[in-house]
């Protein structure tokens, strides 16, 4: 049974436990991904990260991001289960799960999910997956209402889940849970001001030159309707940084009035990778899976590999003109 108390069940039979989540994992990939292994920890279990990635840089003042050194690909011998979270594919897992004969579960929130774990357990109600590690926390008897440094450091990973999956509250997909958690979290003194500032007043001057030479590069598309930022490698090589996270240079594509969808494509080492963002009713993840991606209603992303940035373009302007007639 897909239950949260089976997969506390699961976890408490288990003794060796990995944790991962989705490559180029974001503020709730990482942020579940943390509290549960420190909870875990805290409950004395031997869990660790598995992870592909090194977590950014505006996200390592969460405890245990360390952990994620991009050397440990695949679990470790004698590991139980294999926990991943915000992970809509098994592609996508940032790690090495290919001789892997242990348990898998998946815990994520994405609507186009694939079921590839063992125990599968999707609430696409949820505004972030720390929502559901929230719970899942509760399920394994953690009281969240104690004050505590363990605990504090695991409040803080999950409201920094939620501060980046929601755009900081401002997102549909907020609900009176999502308000409800940041509240208990807010109780046990997790720091909203502190989490705010390192997550977003931290970016380096180069980042911000590459913000303003991407918006400046902006276009408007059909009737005003679909904004277009391109970023070429050559931008970030020019300023002697890597592209790295860009949904808060996408988020001024979306915030024109009268833009309904803002696409942002950006070169890299195997392709473009886009991503897609809608402000009203448009499905956005329709056109990232008509290309073979995924993600949510109003946020998605697909990558193009082996194509250029014009290629990629074209393709993603022919697949929003048939869904916009
Ligand atoms: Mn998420």
């Amino acid at each position: 049974m897909n239950t949260l108390e089976n997969i506390a069940s699961l976890i408490y039979k288990a003794s060796k436990i990995g944790i991962t989540y989705h490559v180029s994992p974001d503020g709730d990939a990482v942020g579940s991904a943390l509290a549960l292994l420190n909870a875990l920890k805290l409950i004395k279990k031997d869990a660790y990260l598995i992870s592909k990635d090194i977590i950014s840089e505006n996200l390592q003042f969460l405890k245990g991001s360390n952990e994620a050194t991009g050397n440990l690909i695949s679990p470790i011998d004698c590991t139980d289960i294999v926990i991943v979270l915000d992970c809509g594919n098994y592609d996508r897992i940032s790690a090495d799960l290919s001789g892997y004969k242990g348990t898998i579960i998946n815990i994520d929130h994405h609507i186009s999910n694939d079921k590839y774990g063992h125990l599968n357990y999707v609430d696409i109600n949820a505004a972030a997956t720390a929502e559901i590690v929230y719970e899942l926390l509760e399920c394994l008897g953690l009281d969240l209402n104690e004050k505590s440094t363990e605990k504090l450091e695991i409040g803080t990973c999950l409201y920094t889940s939620l501060v980046t999956d929601t755009g900081g509250f401002r997102h549909s997909n907020v609900t009176s849970r999502t308000h409800k958690i940041a509240s208990k979290l807010k109780d046990i003194g997790v720091n909203n001001t502190f989490i705010y500032q390192s997550l977003f007043d931290n970016n380096t001057f180069e980042k911000i030159r590459l913000t303003g030479r991407a918006i400046n590069d902006m276009e408007l598309l059909f009737d005003r309707k679909v904004s277009l930022i391109k970023i070429p490698k050559s931008y970030a090589e020019d300023l002697g940084i890597e592209i790295g996270d860009t949904s808060d240079i996408i988020s001024f594509g979306l915030q024109i009035k009268g833009v309904e969808i803002a696409v942002l494509i950006k070169e890299t080492d195997i392709g473009v990778k886009a991503s897609l963002r809608s402000k009203n009713d448009f499905d956005v993840r329709k056109i990232a899976g008509a290309l073979g991606g995924g993600g949510h209603v109003k946020a998605a992303g697909v990558a193009l590999k082996g194509l250029t940035l014009n290629e990629a373009k074209d393709k993603i302007l022919d697949e929003i003109e048939k869904e916009l007639l």
